[in-house]
């Protein structure tokens, strides 16, 4: 696509869901390092996340975690979201926080306790129906950390059978996000460890599930876009979960560890059809701040991908096709490349004025007062953070 118009208007339709617990207090095992002003309630978290689509006015979307944003009435919850000009986005399951969880949720050996995980799926499904959430993403720290620990194949079928049981619970219109992790918590053989075991286990289940790339969790080296291609090409891509990492499950910003792999990604996303609404891919930030200030750095998150996307989509399409028919390998390179040197930050300036919204959102962001004024309002209380 190179036609001006109709990349601005790919632009403006992007909508880039944020994760409730990036606005949270968050930090390594060593330490959290707590800031002032933030949320200390799932109400607090969505308007920290109405700024970011206040500035950015692509991101009217809400992941929420269970148990961490489980609030008594749903009603309420959803209505504050649409007051604030938002959408309850992925209901995110959490089966790796509870003692019971020690050998694995759904893949437990002991029936009782994977009874237990699959009623906290179940239970997510009616928080989907209450607040019109239409995904369930689901990610397992099932696994193992000692050869001969426990039965691999039996571990499968385990997991198979909880799918099946949370699959049939899915309305018409809700769907099951499957996310996939190479290691961490478990070190030897994690359950849902890679795409293929993820795209295998949504391939028997049905329409209605789907894998989750989420992009900090794959081995070194790993072709990402690859994955990603492959999955469109099926149609079994869902998500994205968008973070950046330097070494393993980092939750940086995205864009920010390596733009030009987010390109890459983003490229395999706009050839094979994954920005037209009906393939219904969701593009979600899965990000953890830790030392930087959380509503500034998800404004950047979301501008580091759309700049990653206006690249991908200023590929001479044309071009490129020529060259690859020809087997021009230097041309073809040289097409992608020229695309992913453009500077996009002017183009993306535009769409936000045509937008009727300011030209630099981070700028609009931190000079709107909203930082000093959370930090005085939000005194007292326990503030939330990643895991509560
Ligand atoms: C696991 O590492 C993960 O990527 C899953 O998406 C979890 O729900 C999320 O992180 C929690 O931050
Ligand atoms: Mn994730
Ligand atoms: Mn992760």
């Amino acid at each position: 696509m190179s036609d001006v118009s109709a990349v601005k208007a790919a632009l403006k339709s992007q909508v880039i869901e944020t994760p409730s617990w990036g606005y949270g207090n968050s930090g390594t095992r060593f330490k959290v390092f707590a800031q002032p002003g933030v949320p200390r309630d799932p109400f607090e978290k969505l308007a920290d996340a109405a700024q970011v689509n206040t500035y950015t006015g692509v991101a009217p979307k809400v992941s929420l975690h269970i148990p961490w944003d489980r609030v008594e009435d749903y009603t309420a919850l959803t209505r504050r979201a649409e007051e604030l000009g938002l959408r309850i986005g992925a209901i995110n399951s959490n089966v790796f926080q509870d003692d019971d969880f020690k050998l694995g949720s759904v893949t437990h050996p002991d029936p009782k306790v994977r009874r237990k995980a699959v009623d906290h799926l179940l239970e997510c499904v009616d928080i989907m129906d209450a607040t019109g959430s239409p995904d369930l993403k689901l990610w397992f720290s099932d696994g193992t950390n000692y050869p001969g620990q426990d039965d691999i194949a039996g571990r499968q079928d385990r997991l198979a059978e909880a799918l099946a049981e949370v699959y049939e619970r899915l309305g018409d219109d809700q769907r099951m996000l499957l996310e996939y992790k190479l290691f961490e918590p478990a070190f030897y053989a994690t359950d849902v460890p890679d795409w293929g075991t993820a795209y295998a286990h949504c391939l028997k289940l049905g329409p209605k599930a789907k894998v989750v790339v989420d992009t900090g969790h794959h081995a070194p080296g790993t072709n990402i876009e690859f994955i990603v291609a492959f999955l469109l090409r099926e149609g079994k891509l869902g998500a994205f979960d968008f973070n950046s990492r330097f070494y393993a499950d980092d939750d940086l910003m995205a864009g920010a560890a390596d733009p030009f792999q987010l390109f890459r990604i983003m490229h395999e996303v706009a050839v094979n059809g994954g920005l037209e609404p009906e393939t219904d891919v969701n593009f979600m930030l899965d990000q953890c701040h830790n030392i930087e200030a959380k509503i500034p750095a998800v404004i950047r998150s979301v501008t580091n991908v759309q700049e990653a996307t206006a690249k991908a989509l200023l590929i001479d399409a044309s071009a490129l096709a020529a060259a690859q028919r020809s087997g021009d390998v230097l041309a073809a390179n040289g097409v992608l490349m020229d695309a992913f040197n453009t500077d996009v930050r002017p183009l993306l300036a535009e769409v936000r004025e045509e937008l009727g919204l300011a030209r630099d959102p981070f700028a609009a962001y931190l000079a709107s007062g909203n930082q000093e004024r959370i930090a005085s309002e939000r005194v007292g209380g326990e503030q939330a953070g990643w895991g509560a």
